[in-house]
């Protein structure tokens, strides 16, 4: 039978290379995002299996019609729940709060209505939740707070959603990746291309792709088997160490 997998940000990095390749795998995909155009331009490439809707995760309406979808597009088996970002890594005082309250909005309450809302359909149809987390959640950098516990409450969020759905075969997984290259830095930034290359420049980032294939294997596993969390780092990211402030 096929199965149906909601992507949320699909228009751009995991959320499109998902798209992509659970088409590819014979799976109906449901692609959320704010840019029509680029859901267009999905829709084009991907034909039938694709169902485009434009959707900002901070409009809890447009969530909740998500979870009145019908048939087939309504029977989802899997919760992709990867829109987000991230704001300027500038001291928190020196930030906007407009900027702030996106990303909370964004990554945090508009995660979970989602999720509140599509629970009934996944235990109907003992499905899957995937949540985008980070390597941010378990490790803090300078100009990282609002970003970092957003990704820490969506760790924490999925691995206690398990307790919540025990008994289910509803399965839950947090996805804690480090450095990929996509439209992440450039957003971050305010849409400085010079900066997001800088970032990834010599150091053979993780992909998109590399994503889209992880997700494949988790959503193929089988039934029986939860993934809890895994943290997944390019091998040319590791850890600084601490910095010490000398008197
Ligand atoms: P991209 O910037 O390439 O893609 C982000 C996606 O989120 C876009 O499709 C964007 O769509 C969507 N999005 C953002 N805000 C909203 C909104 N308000 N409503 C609807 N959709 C929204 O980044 P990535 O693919 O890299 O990021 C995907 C996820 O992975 C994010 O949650 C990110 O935090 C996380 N992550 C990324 C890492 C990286 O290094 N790239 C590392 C760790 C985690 P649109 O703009 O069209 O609305
Ligand atoms: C972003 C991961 O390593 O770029 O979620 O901060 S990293």
């Amino acid at each position: 039978m096929t199965k149906t997998i909601l992507i949320t940000g699909a228009t751009s990095g995991f959320g499109r290379a998902s798209a992509r390749r659970f088409a590819a795998g014979g799976w109906r995909v449901i692609g959320t995002g704010r840019r029509a155009d680029r859901l267009k331009e999905l829709a084009e490439e991907l034909g039938d299996v694709f169902l485009p809707l434009e959707v900002d995760m901070r409009d809890p309406e447009a969530l909740g019609d998500l979870a009145r979808l019908s048939a087939p597009w309504g029977d989802i088996d899997l919760l992709l729940n990867n829109a987000g970002l991230a704001p300027p890594t500038t001291p928190l005082p020196e930030t906007e709060w407009s900027k702030l309250d996106q990303i909370i909005e964004t990554n945090v309450t508009g995660l979970v209505a989602l999720t509140r809302v599509l629970i009934p359909k996944l235990v109907e149809r003992k499905g899957q939740i995937i949540n985008l987390s980070s390597v941010a959640a378990n490790y803090p950098y300078k100009g990282g707070a609002v970003y970092a516990g957003t990704k820490a409450f969506v760790r924490q969020f999925s691995l206690d959603l398990r307790c919540d759905l025990e008994g289910t075969g509803v399965r839950v997984t947090s996805v804690e990746p480090g450095m990929a290259e996509t439209e992440f830095t450039l957003v971050r930034t305010g849409g400085d291309q010079s900066a997001s290359d800088a970032l990834y420049s010599n150091m053979n980032p993780m992909t998109a792709e590399d994503h889209a294939e992880l997700f494949w294997w988790l959503a193929n596993l089988p039934p029986h088997l939860n993934i809890n969390s895994i943290e997944l780092m390019p091998v040319n990211q590791s850890w600084a160490g601490f910095a010490v402030h000398r008197e």
